[in-house]
């Protein structure tokens, strides 16, 4: 939140704390038996997944930050309110917009390479412009660039030969859409933020027309929604629209950002609840202080950082949505392919301990790092090795088997003391950032 807008960052205050009281109340209680079941299972691909990649990517990744040769304050993909740019001049953009280096087999192999098992692309950011083949305007990527491509069409088909879900994200808040008024209308200094319904009924047959395209079209496995802070987006909207999409695709998955209690997962951002959420959730992060592309942003957050925000994440049962800012020119720019190969290499070695495994069994931190479980099995991700060779978990269980990730044929011994179960490490860690204990036990972990 650091960097968000000063202003903004108070309204957020609110909201966030609304997103993280209710993921699902009120959309659960509508629902009958067979629905819960039906959420349930829809939901259990993601909950598995647990690390996808966000993708912010539109006309102000080509602005980078700039307009007019200056600096504009603010995330990148803010640019237009930021900047205040009027909407005429703002879509200029487009007509230079021409990503000659995207290659989307790339972007879904970088994703793959990272150990990443989903990705959710912007296909209109606040700003309102499409990136991606719609009849509702002409103010997208296909009609309005010289590039004249539909990058989700080439991403969604790349994702399905890699083997990756592809999912996008969507902005209610639209400050190109005739049916929402700018906050400020000042012609010559425009502030859009939050802009306000003045057509309800068109905006959302234009959403309507606009969602039934991507899901058609690209078979989108998600929806993220954002933007719904809105004046004037009201709960039956939000409502009409998670049952028109629902009803179009009963399996899609769709995020709590249509506000008002709808949605299917929280989705708390640039923060990891220390203990988790009570129902599914995602954090999304930021790997710089931008999600679309600004140049000369480079407060990079470090390898350690990250794959321990990812442990941190599924130790408390939710999902790490972590950001990518592709160029103008369609480039992930190389400081964040380094750190999302890191994180690969590490989940290679590691993954059990991620994919699949529920949250932490114990109810209290652990002083040497984190934990998850799976059927049989306590997994100790460990980011503080101990230089005394040894850690006390808080389990009651027998052990039959005690081992190293990174080396299955090991075997480290155990004990039960009346303080937890001691366990005998290595003196060297077999990883610098993460490595991780397997404790294999028979029947249902007992914590102390
Ligand atoms: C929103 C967007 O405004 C931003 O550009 C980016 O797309 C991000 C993923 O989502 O920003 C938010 C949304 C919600 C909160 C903060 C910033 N929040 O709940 O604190």
């Amino acid at each position: 939140m650091k960097k968000i807008q000063g202003a903004l960052a108070i309204g957020f205050i609110s909201l966030f704390t609304a997103i993280t009281l209710c993921p699902l109340s009120s959309l659960k209680a509508q629902s009958s038996q067979k629905d819960e079941k039906n959420d349930h299972k829809k939901m259990e691909w993601w909950q598995h997944d647990r690390f996808g990649m966000f993708i912010h990517w539109g006309l102000y990744s080509e602005a980078a930050g700039y307009w007019d040769g200056k600096p504009v304050n603010g995330a990148g993909e803010w640019l237009m309110t930021d900047g205040h740019i009027p909407r005429n001049q703002y879509a200029q953009l487009a007509k230079t917009f021409d990503p000659v280096d995207f290659n989307a087999e790339q972007w879904v192999k970088i994703a793959k390479e990272a150990g990443m098992k989903y990705i959710v692309i912007t296909t209109k950011h606040h700003d309102g412009f499409c990136m991606f083949n719609t009849k509702a305007t002409k103010y997208n990527v296909v009609d309005g660039t010289p590039w004249h491509t539909d990058p989700m069409k080439l991403l969604s088909e790349a994702c399905k030969k890699q083997g990756i879900k592809f999912c996008t994200y969507y902005s209610i808040m639209d400050w190109h859409s005739p049916y929402q008024q700018a906050d400020d209308t000042n012609a010559e200094h425009p502030t859009y933020n939050p802009t306000t319904m003045i057509n309800n009924q068109k905006y959302l047959a234009y959403m309507k027309d606009q969602l039934q395209e991507i899901i058609t079209q690209y078979h989108t496995h998600l929806l993220w929604f954002d933007g719904g802070w809105m004046k004037g987006w009201t709960a039956a909207d939000a409502h009409e629209i998670y049952n028109y999409i629902t009803g179009l695709d009963p399996k899609l998955i769709v995020n709590n950002r249509l506000e008002h209690g709808v949605g299917d997962y929280g989705t708390p951002e640039q923060k990891i609840p220390v203990r988790g959420l009570p129902g599914p959730w995602e954090t999304c992060m930021t790997l710089n202080d931008t999600w679309g592309y600004k140049r000369g942003d480079d407060n990079w957050k470090s390898d350690t950082t990250l794959i321990t925000n990812l442990i941190h994440c599924a130790s408390g049962g939710g999902n790490f949505l972590l950001n990518v800012g592709p160029t103008g020119k369609g480039i992930i720019p190389q400081p964040e392919v380094d750190r999302l190969m890191a994180m690969g290499k590490w989940l290679k070695v590691n993954g059990d301990a991620i994919y699949g495994s529920d949250r932490t069994p114990f109810n209290e931190a652990l002083p040497y790092g984190y934990a998850t479980q799976k059927q049989g099995k306590v997994f100790l991700e460990i980011t503080k090795w101990p230089s005394d060779g040894q850690i006390i978990v808080p389990l009651k269980n027998k052990i039959r088997r005690a081992y190293l990730l990174a080396d299955k044929r090991s075997h480290l011994k155990t004990k039960s003391t009346p303080d937890g179960l001691e366990v005998h490490l290595p003196a060297d860690a077999p990883d610098p950032i993460a490595s991780v204990v397997v404790l294999e036990i028979n029947g249902p972990v007992q914590p102390e």
